[in-house]
């Protein structure tokens, strides 16, 4: 009786991906090598919370980054990046699986990667390839052990400090636990020339994953930016302003997140403010520039600068203002797009724009295929190699968000969206409150919520049946669940009316009973 329970269950559980494509995850890695290809070195830099649009050539009033600036001109702008979940620990996990956050199930920053993960440098390094990690890994607060992949390694626990906190603070460098001296961004480019000049003369192909601490708050300048954009003159969006009802029937959950540590009334539970959050997001942003400067000039100094690929990008976005939010999590343009640049005079026409969505998802494929090694079948993601040549492939036409639900943030509500060329639609699970239809083509800061209006009734009815078409898919229909870990971050500020819950949309309410017939 128990067992046939329990394959009941066992089958009602796994539904979701029982019905689905997707190539599972296998044991081993088996790593085969593309006949004919010329395997390439890369460097893949990664910053943390950097929005896609903080960078100097985009024309953002704050951001100073000459080296990012330089990329786009050398090479290729993918100007539409995404990430599948935004949130750090996930959006990486995302960049080294190739898998949805669903597949690799690491949903939240606190808890280490499930058993049976497997990483694309793994393939690599089975490849006979040398591979290096240098930074924050951040799957799991208690390690800072080296990960399976790497066979150079510097890293720290958690989230890392931008200076060290105490004098017996350590970070990881090949097992050895020594001082962390100085400032993280530039200390972990020093790390990167060093694993960088060890490859000198060797005869394997190289892989190098520099991923930076900054710009994760406390946003932290370098001594020498501290200040340099204290009076440079900026506006904040005009979805800033706070809402004094809800007759733009926005979320209820959204009006609410304002005032929370992740809201413009309360941000990080500090008296700050979000203009002088950005001021200092952006100082520190500038050392992530000279970060990718060196290790460019490095890769001249070797001789290696014209065939190497470098790929920089953000972990996930970050709102400053928009939607009244200080925050990442939401699938709304500002929190899930992300900075991306690369280059590879031997590979790119400098100036190349890319306009397909791209995504975290695609990195692996990418780096493998640069490499020179078959992505393996189980990754979700695709290589963007082609699309930076000119190339004409099959991409995708819409892309899918997620976010679950975190016990220790509980402000942001899971969700899941869907994201088309001319409409995003966005739907909140498990809670009673509107779900959000945007033209990004006529409204790309996403103010006017067209879910409620009969004109777009059909455009969200379609897109609600393939958001759940591909869920189904690609192996999401199952929700995963973590206990609590972590202390929650719930309090809201009094005296800006930290006691009282926004309305409900405008479209809920109604004028008079719906169902006469009960009346008496
Ligand atoms: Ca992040």
């Amino acid at each position: 009786m128990n067992r046939i329970h329990t394959t009941l269950l066992g089958v009602a559980l796994f539904a979701g991906t029982a019905f689905s494509d997707v190539t599972p995850v296998p044991d081993d890695v088996v790593s085969m090598k593309v006949p004919g290809a010329k395997p390439r070195n890369v460097v893949f830099i990664l910053s943390d919370d950097h929005r896609y649009d903080a960078m100097g050539f985009i024309g953002h009033p704050l951001a100073r980054t000459p080296n990012m600036d330089a990329m786009a001109k050398a090479g290729v702008h993918l100007k539409n990046a995404f990430v599948t979940t935004s949130l750090c620990s996930p959006s990486r996990a995302s960049i080294l699986t190739g898998l949805y956050t669903f597949r690799h199930r690491v949903i939240d920053n606190q808890r280490p990667v499930p058993k049976g993960t497997l990483f694309f440098p793994q393939y690599l390094q089975e490849a006979g390839y040398a591979t290096g990690f240098v930074g924050k890994w951040h799957m799991g607060h208690a390690s800072d052990e080296p990960r399976p992949g790497f066979d150079y390694w510097v890293s720290f626990k958690g989230q890392g400090n931008y200076y060290p906190p105490g004098p017996n603070y350590t970070i990881n460098v090949n097992g050895e636990r020594v001082p962390q001296d100085g400032y993280i961004t530039s200390l972990l480019s020093r790390y990167a020339v060093e694993f960088l000049e060890q490859q000198k003369d060797r005869e394997k192909p190289f892989f190098l994953y520099l991923s930076h601490k900054a710009v994760h708050g406390p946003f932290t300048p370098e001594p020498k930016y501290a200040g340099t954009l204290s009076e440079v003159p900026f506006t904040l969006p005009a979805s800033a302003q706070k809402l004094t009802d809800n007759k733009l029937n926005r979320p209820r959950w959204l009006l609410d997140q304002r005032n929370s540590w992740h809201g413009m009334d309360f941000p990080l539970h500090s008296g700050s403010t979000a203009e002088a959050l950005l001021r200092s997001y952006c100082e520190a942003l500038r050392s992530v520039d000279d970060s990718i400067g060196t290790v460019i000039e490095q890769l001249k100094k070797m001789g290696i600068h014209d065939d190497t690929l470098v790929i920089y990008m953000g972990d996930n976005g970050y709102m400053f203002g928009e939607h009244g939010l200080i925050d990442k999590r939401v699938a709304y343009e500002t929190s899930s797009r992300v900075p991306m640049v690369m280059q590879c005079p031997e590979l790119f026409n400098g100036g190349t724009v890319v306009d397909e969505v791209v995504a975290n998802i695609d990195v692996a494929p990418t780096v493998m295929e640069a490499m020179g090694i078959e992505k393996p079948p189980h990754m979700d993601g695709k290589s963007f190699l082609p699309l930076a040549q000119g190339e004409e492939i099959p991409w995708r036409d819409y892309f899918f968000y997620v976010y679950y639900w975190e016990q220790n943030y509980p402000q942001t509500p899971t969700h899941f969206a869907l994201r088309g060329n001319h409409y995003k639609y966005i739907t909140y699970y498990g809670v009673w409150d509107t779900d959000e239809l945007f033209d990004i083509q006529a409204d790309p800061e996403e103010q006017n919520n067209l879910i409620h209006d009969p004109a777009f009734a059909k455009i969200r009815n379609e897109m609600q049946k393939r958001l759940y078409e591909m869920m189904e898919d690609l192996g999401g229909m199952a929700i995963p669940v973590n206990p609590p870990r972590g202390r929650q971050q719930n309090k809201r500020l009094r005296s800006r009316g930290g006691v009282n819950a926004a309305d409900f949309p405008e479209a809920f309410a109604v004028d008079k009973p719906l169902r006469k017939e009960l009346r008496k």
